[in-house]
C-alpha cells in the first residue's frame, strides 16, 4: 500500500486515449472516503447530444469553426451557422444509464455528450475537484471548454482538480462519454451483461484544503487482535506535517508526521477492540485531522487469512454462504447506484442467510460495500477481466492494473471486503498466465491484508473435476464455476461428479445454476420452469456437502439481469433468467430452496 500512494498518480497520465484525438488534460486521482466529505451534489438532468458519427471531436475538416461540442455553442436565430447547442437538447438523468432512459438509446454503444451549467465562489486556500462515481467507459471532461482530465474504466471512481479553470459565478461542464466495445478495453467486445453507458454514479463538487487527506488505510494485523497498522497520506503537506487520528470509542488518539511522500504511518495498540465478523459487524467511528483538513469513516477490524484448505476469519475457520450478483437495479432495470438499489439487492442476500456475497464481475457501487460492512455480509469483489480479453497488448494490462488498483484503493477500508479477484472464466494459455500472474503482483503488494482469487472455469474429465489450472498457482483461494445439469449434462448426473484439488488450496464454487422464468411451471425435466432450476440446486447441494475441501459458494444468481446474449423471446426477452428472484422482484422457488439450505447448514 505504501507503493500505491507514490505510484497511483502517475498511471492515470500514462494511459493512452486512443478514441481521442485532443490536447492532454490533466490526470485524474482518486480521493479515498469522498462520501463523507462535504460535496454540492451535481446530479439531476444533463443534457446530451448523441453523437455516432463523433462529429464533435471535429469529424467534419471542411467546418473547422464548427468544431469541438466542448464549447457550449448556442444557436441564435439570424446569427452565424451553428449546428449544435446544448441548451435546446434533452436531457437524461444523471447518474443513470442512458440505455433505460431512452427507448432511441436502448441500443446505443458510442459517443455521446453530457452537459450542465453550475455556478460556484470559490474560497482561498483550496482545491476543488469534480468527483465522478463511475463513467461508462471512456470519459474526457471538460470544464469551462478547457480539457481538465480523461479516465478510462467503467467502474471506478475518479476526480478532477478544476480549480485552476473555475470561475466565480457561472461554469459549465461537457463530459464527452464513450461505451464503445474494443478488443484492448476491460471488459472487451463481449459480456453476459448489458453494456450500459453514461455518466453510471453520482456526480458532485468537492472542496478541500490547499493541503488534503486522499488516502487512508487502518487495518487489523494479523495473529493479533488489537494491533492496528496504517497511514494517512496527505497531498500538498509539508514533510513534517502532524496527523491526527482519533477513535473517540477506544479512547485512542494518535499522531504521527508526514515524511517527503506526504505519508504519515500508524501502529499501536488498541485495547477492547471488538472485531467484526457476520455475527457481530462492529464499525468504530474513526476521526483524522491534518492541518485544517478532517475526515470521518466507520471501518470495522478483523483479519482474513488462509492455513492450508481453510479460510480463517479472525483466526477461526469459516464457510462462506454466499451469492453472486450484478450490479442491476431491482425492479426498473439498469444500473444500480442508489442507496434503496443497494439495501434490496443486499437485503435478498441477507433473507438468504448469506454471509458472503460475490460482486460480479466489476466494482459495484459504493455503497453497498457500506451496507456490506453494516450488515456483516463479507464481499468478493473483481475487476471486469472477463473471458477472453487480449492479453498480449500493453494497454489492456495498463488499463486492467489501473482498474484493480482504483478498485483497491477506492474499498481498502471496508472490513467486508475479504477478496480481491482478479479475473472469471479467462482460457488457459501461457499469455493469460502471465498477465493474471501481474495483477495477482500488484493486488498484493497494494493490499497485503486481503485474499486474491479469481474464478476458473472448471474442466471436468468423465465424471471428475480436476482443479489444476495453472492460474491457481498465483491465487490465496480457488473460485471454479461450473454449470452441471445446465450447459453440461443432466441434473439426475450432478450427485456423481467428484472433486479434486491438487493444489491444496481453499475453494469456492464461484457460479453454479440454471435458467428459470418466474412464474413458469412444469415438470422439474422441463428447462426454465421454475422446478427444473429448483431440481438443480437440490441436486448441486448433493454433490456440493461430499467435497471435502470447499469453503462457500456464491451460485448464480441473485437476480435476472439485462444481457444481449439472452433472446429467447417470452422467456429471456434480453435477461439472463438464472436469477433466484426475477428482475421485477419475484422470488422463485430456488430462492427458498437455497434459504432453507443455509439456514440448517453446520458452521
Ligand atoms: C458464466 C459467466 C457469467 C454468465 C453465466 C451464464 O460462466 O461467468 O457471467 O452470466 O456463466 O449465465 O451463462
Amino acid at each position: 500500500m505504501v507503493a500505491m500512494c507514490r505510484r497511483y498518480a502517475l498511471y492515470v497520465l500514462s494511459l493512452a486515449f486512443p478514441f481521442f484525438a485532443v490536447a492532454a488534460a490533466q490526470q485524474t486521482t482518486l480521493l479515498v472516503d469522498v462520501d463523507h466529505r462535504p460535496q454540492v451534489s451535481l446530479d439531476g438532468p444533463w443534457h446530451f447530444i448523441a453523437d455516432p458519427y463523433r462529429d464533435g471531436w471535429g469529424g467534419n475538416p471542411d467546418h473547422a469553426s464548427l468544431r469541438g461540442y466542448a464549447q457550449n455553442a448556442h444557436y441564435v436565430p439570424g446569427g452565424p451557422l451553428v449546428q449544435y447547442d446544448f441548451s435546446r437538447s434533452p436531457t437524461l438523468d444523471v447518474p443513470g444509464d442512458w440505455n433505460s432512459q431512452k427507448d432511441s438509446l436502448f441500443y446505443y454503444e458510442g459517443l455521446l455528450w453530457y452537459q450542465r451549467d453550475f455556478t460556484w465562489h470559490s474560497k482561498p486556500h483550496t482545491h476543488l475537484f469534480l468527483h465522478f462515481g463511475a463513467v461508462n467507459y471512456a470519459a474526457s471532461i471538460f470544464v469551462n471548454d478547457v480539457h481538465v482530465c480523461d479516465h478510462e474504466g467503467g467502474f471506478t471512481p475518479f476526480d478532477c482538480d478544476i480549480s485552476s479553470v473555475v470561475k466565480d459565478g457561472d461554469n459549465f461542464i461537457v463530459a464527452a462519454v464513450d461505451d464503445t466495445r474494443a478488443v484492448d478495453r476491460v471488459p472487451t467486445i463481449k459480456t453476459d451483461w448489458w453494456n450500459y453507458g453514461g455518466i453510471t454514479r453520482p456526480v458532485s463538487l468537492v472542496e478541500v484544503p490547499d493541503a488534503y487527506i486522499d488516502d487512508y488505510s487502518l487495518q487489523l494485523r494479523r495473529g493479533t487482535s488489537d494491533q492496528l497498522d496504517g497511514y494517512v497520506h496527505v497531498v500538498g503537506a509539508d514533510a513534517g506535517t502532524r496527523v491526527a487520528l482519533r477513535i473517540p470509542e477506544l479512547h485512542i488518539e494518535q499522531s504521527a508526521v508526514t515524511d517527503t511522500n506526504g505519508r504519515a504511518a500508524f501502529s499501536f495498540t488498541a485495547p477492547g477492540l471488538e472485531l467484526w465478523s457476520p455475527e457481530h459487524p462492529r464499525l468504530y467511528k474513526i476521526d483524522l485531522q491534518a492541518g485544517p483538513d478532517r475526515l470521518s469513516d466507520d471501518i470495522g477490524f478483523r483479519t482474513i487469512e488462509v492455513q492450508g484448505d481453510q479460510i480463517l476469519l479472525n483466526g477461526k475457520p469459516i464457510f462462506l454462504r454466499g451469492v453472486s450478483f450484478h450490479d442491476e437495479a431491482p425492479t426498473r432495470a439498469g444500473r444500480a447506484w442508489s442507496d434503496q438499489d443497494a439495501q434490496t439487492l443486499l437485503g435478498w442476500a441477507h433473507e438468504l442467510d448469506c454471509n458472503f456475497v460475490r460482486m460480479a464481475h466489476y466494482p459495484h457501487t459504493e455503497n453497498e460495500y457500506r451496507l456490506a460492512d453494516k450488515l456483516g455480509i463479507m464481499v468478493w469483489s473483481e475487476v471486469p477481466v472477463y473471458w477472453n480479453i487480449d492479453w498480449t497488448d500493453p494497454h489492456t494490462l495498463a488499463v486492467a492494473k489501473q482498474q484493480l488498483s482504483e478498485m483497491i484503493r477506492r474499498d481498502h477500508n471496508h472490513a467486508a471486503v475479504v477478496l480481491w479477484s482478479l479475473s472469471n472464466e479467462t482460457p488457459e494459455s501461457p499469455a493469460r498466465d502471465a498477465f493474471l500472474h501481474q495483477l495477482a503482483v500488484e493486488a498484493r503488494s497494494e493490499d497485503p491484508t486481503r485474499l486474491i482469487t479469481s474464478a476458473i472455469v472448471t474442466h471436468l474429465h468423465g465424471t471428475t473435476a480436476a482443479l489444476d489450472d495453472p492460474l491457481g498457482n498465483d491465487l490465496d483461494v480457488l473460485g471454479y464455476n461450473e454449470y452441471l445439469g445446465w450447459y453440461q449434462g443432466s441434473p439426475s448426473d450432478i450427485p456423481n461428479y467428484t472433486w479434486q484439488n491438487p493444489m491444496g488450496k481453499p475453494v469456492i464454487v464461484s457460479e453454479f445454476g440454471a435458467g428459470a422464468k418466474a412464474g413458469l411451471h412444469g415438470p422439474d425435466t422441463q428447462m426454465f420452469t421454475e422446478e427444473y432450476q429448483d431440481r438443480v440446486f437440490r441436486q448441486q447441494f448433493l454433490m456440493l456437502q461430499k467435497i471435502p475441501f470447499l469453503r462457500g459458494m456464491t451460485p448464480w444468481v441473485l437476480m435476472d439481469f439485462r444481457s444481449p446474449m439472452r433472446q429467447l423471446p417470452g422467456i429471456q426477452d434480453d435477461f439472463n433468467r438464472k436469477g433466484l428472484v426475477s428482475d421485477k422482484g419475484e422470488k422463485k422457488k430456488a430462492f427458498f430452496t437455497l434459504q432453507d439450505y443455509y439456514a440448517h447448514m453446520q458452521q
